[in-house]
């Protein structure tokens, strides 16, 4: 990993771009293939899936039985992580239910707001190289406790035919039976207009790889919302030198081992402490199973020396990390100053890794930047609000005359009317 040392300010921007993606050349095809989707359903998601998966599926839904026998087709130590793991994020997502808030603005107008789940939501559950049913675990608990009434997953085909168990046990605990085998392009234009087989959702989640990142953009201007742009993994490590290269060499490789277009930074106040961890990380990297893409992704990833944490600070807040660790003397001080950010990690001893699997924060997060102005996942995003009001005769007769007022001004006199008719009848 390149170590730079105290660069100017003038060259951060660079320093700290991401690897360039450019997705609008994929934008046309992913249009005609929505547009055949909603005109031909389930016949043309066959057609793209022979095409793009190489596979032919007498039918995508996954039997209710095979879900229903999970748990006995995986063993019992990992259905007892996938348990432990279910049971923190489900606390964590639990205690972020809000009690509804109502106000009386003024005497007779009162004002309430209510949370109501999202009533149909899909979820996006990548197949690659590694089954991700963490991921499966992080929509689904949120979606359970919100109430969905339909949920739905599609995930993209195997060469088995079959869905690997661990994901059929992460959607069982979640109340999910719901899931077909279709991935990409194909999955989320079917989401989002429904075929015969596959429901259509009112809101996508999930990641994806480039083409189901332009297929839900795509599916945005239909009447579908997304839970967030996606992009590649990225983590920003803020160090000093308490913090344990060796450690920090880990959770750097963490997150260079998800994609070659990965991103990982460290960012630390010691050159002894970047040498060092240049050092570690060089020797776990040549034991890793996913070496090459790791080695990928540390070609376009950073070790920057700055001269004191102020700064160091600073950068964190311009990069806006996915992930950031912070592993600092006073680190109190430290983490108050974070403004951008989807998710921190305090501490010697808080791998990210327990973020992305098990101790009850949400692993989808914001990438890109977006951490400036988008959270991760969280109960919320399951929810939509809805506002209430009543008011009684008493508090008409107090504000209308002010609404009449102020729609006169906006020369809109039915508005006007709506009070005026009622007003004379209060007289
Ligand atoms: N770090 C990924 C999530 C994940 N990691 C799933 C392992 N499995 C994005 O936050
Ligand atoms: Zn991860």
């Amino acid at each position: 990993m390149e170590i730079i040392e105290n660069p100017k300010l003038e060259s951060w921007k660079t320093l700290l771009k991401r690897p360039t993606q450019d997705y609008a050349a994929l934008e046309h095809d992913v249009k005609a293939i929505f547009q055949d989707i909603k005109n031909h359903g389930d016949t043309a998601v066959s057609k793209y899936t022979e095409l793009f998966d190489g596979l032919k599926l007498d039918k995508t839904k996954v039997d209710n039985t095979k879900i229903k026998a999970s748990a006995q087709a995986i063993s019992p130590k990992l259905k007892s992580a996938i348990d432990k793991a279910y049971d923190n994020v489900y606390k964590f997502h639990k205690a972020q239910q809000q009690a509804s808030i109502k106000v009386e603005t003024q005497p007779g107008v009162t004002c309430w707001q209510a949370s109501k789940p999202i009533q149909k939501v899909g979820l996006y559950i990548p197949g690659g190289t590694a089954p991700l049913f963490s991921s499966i675990l992080m929509l689904g608990i949120p979606a359970q406790i919100s109430g969905c009434n339909e949920v739905v997953i599609t995930t993209p085909p195997q060469k088995s035919g079959q869905v690997h168990p661990a994901m059929l046990y992460a959607a069982y605990k979640c109340g999910i039976h719901k899931i077909f085998q279709v991935g990409g392009i194909q999955a989320i234009a079917a989401m989002t207009f429904g075929t015969e087989s596959i429901p259509k959702v009112y809101k996508i989640f999930g990641p994806g790889n480039q083409y189901v990142t332009v297929a839900k953009q795509v599916a945005t201007s239909y009447d579908v919302s997304i839970d967030m742009p996606a992009g590649p993994s990225e983590l920003l490590v803020l160090a000093d030198d308490t913090a344990n290269p060796n450690y920090v060499a880990s959770d750097l490789l963490s997150q260079a081992e998800h994609g070659a277009d990965s991103q990982v930074i460290l960012v630390t106040t010691s050159k002894d402490f970047a040498l060092a961890t240049q050092k570690a990380l060089q020797n776990q990297l040549d034991e890793l199973p996913r070496k090459a893409i790791a080695t990928e992704a540390i070609k376009h990833s950073k070790s920057i020396v700055v001269s004191d944490t102020e700064t160091a600070i600073e950068m964190t807040n311009f990069y806006s990390p996915e992930h950031l660790i912070i592993c600092v003397n006073n680190e109190d001080k430290v983490v108050e100053q974070i403004h951008n950010a989807g998710s921190v990690f305090i501490g010697n001893f808080t791998p990210e890794s327990a973020g992305d699997y098990a101790s009850g924060t949400n692993h989808t997060l914001p990438t890109n930047a977006f951490a400036r102005q988008y959270s991760g996942v969280n109960l919320d995003a399951f929810h939509k609000k809805i506002t209430y009001q009543k008011i009684t005769k008493e508090g008409l007769k107090n504000l209308g005359p002010h609404i009449e007022t102020m729609a006169e001004t906006e020369e809109l006199q039915a508005h006007k009317n709506a009070v005026s008719l009622r007003l004379k009848d209060l007289e």
